[in-house]
Order: C-alpha cells, then sequence, then structure tokens
C-alpha cells in the first residue's frame, strides 16, 4: 500500500459541453484524491467547457488541460489522456466521466484496489454496484452488451463497457494506439481487451452508476448500432488473428 500511496496518479476528464459539472467534479475529485494530478480533454465545447478549464488550471495546481480542435469523440479523447500520462510518466491512468455519474467519492477504493490488479473497473454488474435513474431502454441495453462482449471476448470481467476505471501505465505503454479500431462507444470495452491481451489482471469495484446531475444527453443510438457491429467483428476477428 505504501507503494500505491507514493505513486503517481492521473484522472482524466473527457469533456464536451459540461460547464456546469466541471468546477465541483474537480473540487469533489480533490476532497477525495488530493494527491492526484487532474487531466481535462475538452473539445472546443460550445458552452465555454474549455474556457473554464484553462480558469482552473489557473486556480489549482497539478491541474493539466488539453484542447482538441472539435468533437472527435470519447475513445480518442481518453487516448489523448493516456499518452499524457505516459508520456509525463504517470504510474496509473484513470478515466472518469465528468457529469458526476461516476461519483468521486469511488476513487480511493478503485485506486487501492490497484495494489494487486493491473486494471481496475467500477463496476454495475457485480454485487453492491448497480444504476440509479437510468431508463429501463438503457439498462437493457447496457446489461445486453455486456453479455453480447462475454460471449465474445470472455474476460473474467461483469461490466467491460463502463468508463470509470484505473489502468496501470506500464501496461498502457504495451498497447498500441494506432491500432485502436473505436472511437465511440465500443472503445471501452475494444482498450480492455487489447490490455487483456497483453496480460493484464482485471479486477472491478461495485459503483452505483447515477444519470448525469446537468448538461444534455448525447446518447446517439446510431453511433451505438456502429459500435456494436464494431464489437461483434472484432471479436470473430480476434478468434483468428493475432495481430489485431
Ligand atoms: N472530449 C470529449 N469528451 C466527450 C465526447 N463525447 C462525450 N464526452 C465526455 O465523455 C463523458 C461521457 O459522455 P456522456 O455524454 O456522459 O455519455 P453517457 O453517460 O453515455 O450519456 P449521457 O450522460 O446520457 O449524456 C462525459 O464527460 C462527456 O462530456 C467527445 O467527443 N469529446
Ligand atoms: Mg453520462
Amino acid at each position: 500500500m505504501a507503494e500505491l500511496n507514493q505513486s503517481k496518479l492521473l484522472i482524466s476528464i473527457a469533456t464536451y459541453n459540461e460547464h456546469d459539472n466541471l468546477r465541483p467534479l474537480v473540487e469533489s475529485i480533490k476532497n477525495f484524491m488530493p494527491q492526484a494530478h487532474i487531466l481535462i480533454v475538452d473539445d472546443n465545447s460550445p458552452d465555454g467547457t474549455g474556457k473554464l478549464a484553462d480558469v482552473l488550471t489557473q486556480e489549482l495546481s497539478d491541474l493539466h488541460a488539453i484542447h482538441r480542435t472539435g468533437k472527435l469523440g470519447l475513445g480518442t479523447a481518453i487516448v489523448a489522456g493516456m499518452k499524457f500520462a505516459i508520456n509525463n510518466e504517470f504510474d496509473y491512468f484513470m478515466s472518469i466521466d465528468a457529469d458526476f455519474s461516476h461519483h468521486p467519492r469511488y476513487i480511493p477504493p478503485i485506486f487501492q484496489g490497484m495494489a494487486e490488479k493491473d486494471v481496475m473497473i467500477g463496476s454495475r454488474y457485480i454485487p453492491g454496484g448497480g444504476t440509479k435513474n437510468w431508463p429501463f431502454s438503457r439498462k437493457v441495453i447496457s446489461t445486453s452488451v455486456n453479455y453480447l462482449v462475454k460471449l465474445l471476448f470472455w474476460m473474467p470481467v461483469r461490466d467491460a463497457s463502463g468508463g470509470f476505471r484505473c489502468y496501470r501505465t506500464s501496461k498502457l505503454k504495451e498497447v498500441d494506439f494506432d491500432r485502436v479500431w473505436s472511437k465511440g462507444y465500443s472503445f471501452q470495452q475494444e482498450m480492455l481487451f487489447r490490455v487483456y491481451r497483453c496480460g493484464s489482471k482485471l479486477g472491478e469495484y461495485p459503483i452505483i452508476f447515477e444519470d448525469r446531475r446537468a448538461g444534455s444527453s448525447k446518447v446517439n443510438w446510431k453511433e451505438a448500432l456502429r459500435s456494436i457491429s464494431l464489437l461483434i467483428y472484432l471479436g470473430i476477428m480476434s478468434r483468428f488473428k493475432r495481430n489485431l
């Protein structure tokens, strides 16, 4: 445990139109994990989230911001954060949504889990975990996608689609980011599969996922269908090809 306490953790927040959530989220993360550095990856949000990120970097030490030119997708925003963690010699990389669906109170126990694992997942589908205020349709789709992923990839986890995760950076270094196909929703499953193939030990910690606090939902059903097709293709190809 002493080793974990002395290590460097980067907590990365991808943002698109999260102005009203960002400041309270950053304050809450600092409250639960004062020693962590925070990175904001903003895609030129029309609501001024990027400008607020710059204000916060002036106010707080250990806070960094990456500004991209336009909405390039959550997957590529997380990869940008992972590359930042690698290039700046962080030992651990954690991703968290900006809308309080992933409550910062879970950061310490998820991080503690890294003492024995290479990836820790904030999990809705192990005992103690769950969802709150989620429409029935999203519950059904999320559960079905997780069954499908289990069938396709045989990974020893119950929640392969959640984005509240901590990775050991040394394992991320083994992943060839240029080979990652997903830019949208399937990114979480694909990245998990890629680190798992590198021999990572996966762990889960139960979380209650709450629907977003502020801002509007950006769910895109066309992208969801595209992601499911991509996962099916990747799962089948992975049986035949080592070099994906
Ligand atoms: N930088 C960046 N962040 C994004 C992009 N799309 C989504 N995000 C962020 O990624 C996180 C997850 O996206 P959400 O929109 O909350 O996705 P969701 O939880 O499936 O759906 P809702 O909460 O209903 O909108 C949030 O912090 C978003 O602001 C993007 O294209 N670029
Ligand atoms: Mg959300």
